[in-house]
């Protein structure tokens, strides 16, 4: 989708400013600090913000951009629009599932002998590599395979031991855990829904629970991983999936904390000087710890955890899951990695 004009930094509030933020002076130097946007030099003195600024590159200069399905849609009704993805040539708002094999036959039909041998070389390159990143990826989760808290490539490796054979969909992953895309075989296009459009805390679980109800007719398996932080936002959802009664499996990726923030306030304040040490205050999740399968049962879900012993975890995924079988939501906390 093309932008039909530059915004003014006033109408984005995360746009950089073009006035001064006001500078601050780092503690042990005595001087304007760096801040996470860069510096911009404003004679003797760089402002500083503690704001996120993204600059959009578009990353394929030559290529022509297509992009089908309903996104465009979503974007246009949206402030997403500033999120500042990469314009597309042609927008073409439907059903991807239904339409791209169409599309993918007419691109089919306009291809050369030429073109048809040099791409079935590049698929057999791809192949072969694709082979090679998973042989890789099973042998990267077999470290801390016996550490406890969990890792989070043990968690996803004995889940999909336990689903690979069933019809499964993939409706949620926690922050960063791009495990399952690298060990898991997804071959329909159902397998995976994809992430929240803005990056929202507060998406996985609902968005999860729309997704199982959109599989529940289909009798598919949905599972998903969502964060600890994100559960604490709308737990509500569980009652919904009881009152529904809507099969999903949903693990606590439970790192107790708002552990992406928690990073985030460490790296600005280590850049500040100011000492990481009260970085917690405020992004972790204890004193008292949550306990997710009591939240749950009170919603009247299936709720077990919080499981930290790795070798309780496939017995308590067996039992989930064949609650989930039954017709039921389960939810599992498993006491995992950060990442
Ligand atoms: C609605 C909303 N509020 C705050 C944020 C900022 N934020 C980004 S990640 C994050 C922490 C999420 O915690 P959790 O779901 O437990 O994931 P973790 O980083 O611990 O894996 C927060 C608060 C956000 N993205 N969305
Ligand atoms: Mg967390």
């Amino acid at each position: 989708m093309r932008r039909d004009r530059q915004f003014r930094a006033d109408e984005f509030p995360l746009a950089p400013s073009v006035e001064p933020v006001v500078p601050r002076l780092d503690p042990v130097a005595g001087r304007p600090s760096r801040g996470n946007g860069g510096q911009r030099h404003l004679g003797s003195l760089s402002d500083f913000h503690d704001r996120i600024v993204r600059t959009s590159e578009p990353r394929y200069k030559t290529a022509k951009i297509v992009m089908l399905g309903t996104r465009g849609l979503y974007m246009k009704a949206n402030y997403q629009d500033l999120g500042r993805y990469q314009d597309v040539d042609l927008d073409i708002s439907g059903d991807a599932e239904a339409s791209l094999p169409i599309l993918i036959e007419q691109v089919k039909r306009g291809i050369d002998e030429g073109r048809k041998a040099a791409f079935d070389a590049r698929g057999k390159k791809l192949a072969a590599a694709k082979l090679a990143t998973v042989e890789q990826a099973k042998l990267d989760a077999t470290i801390g395979w016996d550490a406890s808290p969990i890792t989070t490539a043990r968690l996803c490796a004995e889940l999909y031991s336990q689903i690979k054979d069933e019809d499964w969909s993939l409706v949620g992953t926690s922050i960063g855990l791009a495990r399952p895309h690298r060990l898991w075989n997804f071959t329909k296009p159902y397998q995976w829904n994809g992430l929240a459009g803005g990056g929202g805390v507060g998406y996985t679980l609902p968005a999860s629970l729309g997704a199982a109800l959109a599989n529940k007719r289909h009798g598919r398996l949905t599972v998903a991983i969502g964060g600890d932080g994100d559960f604490m936002f709308v737990p509500s959802t569980l009652w919904t999936a009881a009152h529904h009664q809507i099969p999903m499996l949903y693990i606590v990726h439970n790192n107790r904390a708002y552990h992406q923030e928690y990073m985030y306030l460490q790296a600005m304040a280590a850049r500040l000087g100011r000492g990481i040490t009260n970085a917690d205050i405020g992004t972790t999740i204890k004193d008292p710890l949550v306990d997710y399968a009591t939240v749950a049962k009170g919603f009247g879900v299936y709720g077990e955890g919080p499981v930290s012993d790795p070798n309780a975890l496939a017995p308590a995924l067996k039992r989930a899951i064949a609650m989930v079988k039954s017709g039921q939501p389960a939810l599992l906390d498993v006491v995992m990695d950060q990442r």
